[in-house]
């Protein structure tokens, strides 16, 4: 192993598994659909992995992980049967607080079919805003966290509080985290991550004396005397390094819907929680996993035909129902922070618009063109524009309005004929054929299930998961063959938040092998737009970083450039002008640098 190398692996080392590149997926930049798929199975089969002697990291099957699965499901039950004066909250920063969102809404609707009241609450760092846009000030904002949770548990004598972080970073989470823990007699806080604890985050947090490696060492500790509870099974890393929406996202949704309808079946089922029923739920995601990725040929002519729109400079939108609408909707926005996209790329949709999302704060289509959700909104001021080049993805369910279904298909056919599907049925409950064949590609699912489920959340939250699956394959395979990803990097994320600006040194760190002041400086440089960066620039926090960088775009994709070929920041724009794919300008650069190093 020569010098480079060996700093490049101590610097992997040093990364929490969250954010490490993955060895299955080094590759994705460089494969066909077909491919991307089968590297992105293999990804995601890691969060089932059952490594019973792996001595470093706990597993989602890993005994002590499904014991504390139970523990908090125990004290999901004991809420449930007190509901006056309990409340369950679940919170997270972006996808955290979408899968949050998410499934309180279905659990909610659930308790309120069946008369009871309606405990859990959800909190998304930055407000409902943040569920189709990425809010970066709140996330880094410890003190508003423990505020917002405060609020809405005024006056409640018990609270269950389950904080998602998925790279146990967010400062958001670590501030309300810490206020659970000064107040144990009411609050019985629960962080979930996907770090071992030892990883998580040690930076200082906007005006906090502690960081969020502390507060997961003191809940470790409470754990002890159950007064408090970490889950942090361990995924192995992301198919596209930190994209936390993706395993994170999926492994957050199995294991609180394990917990939230385990507690739920023991509170009004008498159906006691063990060992055995929580490994049987993961057991029945594990099914919905292995069901999903076996129709990869569908899967794999979708992304291709994702990435035809996205290359072709057209668009993506997803026509969703329901909460596979909402699943649309999430997965469409977290394009624009990861892959540094516009909002338009990439597009969700839902029946009702915000009426269908139930969300705190409802409308919210006057703040802005990323707000206009409904399906009205596609047909008035997006159909009439379409053209061949956009893809139009349904979204739907057997037990969704088909006839509505079949009268919006019929609309968009008119405009084009670059409209799929991807859509749920029962072995005795099926979609009609008629309806199947309104579509190019249909990816459709007919689930060996009963025909009485068929109104059952659990079939929602199933059909849900595989959605999931489907568009974080299709949005992620897009935007690699866009040209979008390096390896398995996001290249041209925003650096929008503290977690990202680390993300950023650390690409930069892994691509140019500088030192980290190096890549600093240069980051710096592109988020300044600036050869000579000032004292005040160079001494402010990061939180000042990041506001301004994300006002700014190829932010990482300049430094990189600029530290690479040495140049400076108006030649790197214009390199990075010339190649509007930025696999190919990288590329280009670091050929550059190869004949420059062989000439010296
Ligand atoms: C929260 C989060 C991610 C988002 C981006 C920024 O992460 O908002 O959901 O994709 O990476 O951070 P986490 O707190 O769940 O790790």
């Amino acid at each position: 192993m020569n010098m480079d190398d060996l700093k490049l692996s101590c610097h992997e080392l040093s990364l929490p598994v969250t954010e490490k590149c993955n060895p299955i997926s080094r590759d994705i930049d460089r494969v066909n659909g077909k491919q991307m798929v089968q590297i992105l199975r293999r990804c995601d089969a890691e969060i089932f992995e059952k490594k019973d002697h792996d001595p470093f990291h706990q597993r989602l099957y890993s005994s002590a992980v499904i014991q504390t699965m139970v523990d908090v499901a125990k004290r999901v039950e004991m809420m449930l049967r007190d509901p006056e004066e309990s409340v369950i909250v679940l919170s997270g920063c972006g996808t955290s607080g979408r899968i949050a969102f998410l499934l309180v809404t279905s659990f909610n609707e659930m308790m309120k079919a069946q008369k009871q009241k309606q405990i859990c609450s959800y909190i998304i760092a930055g407000g409902d805003r943040a569920m189709l846009t990425s809010q970066e000030a709140p996330e880094d904002d410890p003190a508003l966290g423990a505020h917002t949770l405060e609020k809405i548990c005024a006056g409640k004598k018990h609270v269950l509080f389950i904080g998602i972080s998925c790279g146990m970073s967010a400062p958001f989470v670590a501030g309300q985290l810490d206020f659970c823990l000064q107040h144990l007699d009411i609050f019985t806080p629960v962080l979930l991550g996907f770090n071992p604890v030892h990883m998580a985050r040690s930076e200082p947090m906007q005006g906090c004396s502690f960081h969020f490696k502390d507060v997961a060492e003191r809940m470790t500790a409470e754990q002890r005397h159950e007064k408090a509870f970490v889950l942090n099974p361990v995924l192995g890393a992301e198919a596209i390094s930190g994209s936390s929406r993706m395993k994170g996202g999926s492994a957050t949704k199995i294991i609180l819907e394990s917990i939230l309808l385990a507690g739920h079946e023991a509170a009004f089922r008498g159906k006691r929680t063990t060992p055995e029923c929580i490994s049987g739920w993961i057991t029945a995601s594990e099914m919905v996993y292995e069901t999903t990725y076996s129709h990869s040929d569908e899967l794999a002519a979708l992304i291709h035909q994702a990435g035809e729109s996205l290359r072709m400079k057209a668009h993506v939108y997803y026509i969703g129902w329901g909460t596979l609408g909402i699943i649309g909707l999430t997965d469409a926005s977290e394009c624009v922070p990861t892959y540094g996209a516009d909002f338009d790329d990439i597009r969700g949709f839902i029946n009702n618009g915000f009426r269908e999302m139930k969300n705190k704060e409802g409308d919210l289509s006057c703040l802005g063109p990323e707000f206009v959700i409904g399906h009205k909104d596609f047909v008035d001021t997006i159909l009439p524009s379409l053209s061949q080049n956009d893809m139009v993805l349904f979204l739907f369910a057997v037990n969704d309005d088909l006839h509505e279904v079949t009268a919006l298909a019929d609309q968009v056919r008119r405009r084009t004929s670059n409209l799929h599907a991807i859509a749920h049925d029962l072995e005795k409950f099926t979609i009609p054929e008629t309806v199947c064949n309104m579509f190019g590609t249909i990816l459709r699912i007919t689930w060996p299930f009963s025909s009485e489920e068929v109104n059952s959340v659990v079939m929602r939250q199933r059909w849900e998961l595989s959605t999931k699956w489907c568009l974080n394959a299709i949005s992620t395979g897009a935007h690699v063959l866009k040209g979008k990803v390096y390896m398995n990097y996001m290249i041209d994320l925003r650096v929008s938040n503290s977690k990202l600006y680390t993300r950023a040194i650390n690409i930069l760190q892994r691509f140019t092998g500088c030192s980290k002041s190096e890549c600093v400086r240069a980051l710096l440089r592109a988020i300044y737009s600036t050869e000579d960066l000032s004292e005040d620039m160079t001494s402010a926090d990061v939180w000042k970083h990041t506001d301004a960088a994300n006002r700014r775009d190829r932010v990482v994709p300049t430094a990189l450039v600029m530290i690479q070929c040495g140049c400076t920041l108006t030649e790197a724009r214009h390199h990075l002008d010339c190649h509007p794919v930025i696999r190919d300008a990288v590329n280009a650069c670091f050929n550059s640098s190869k004949t420059k190093s062989t000439v010296d």
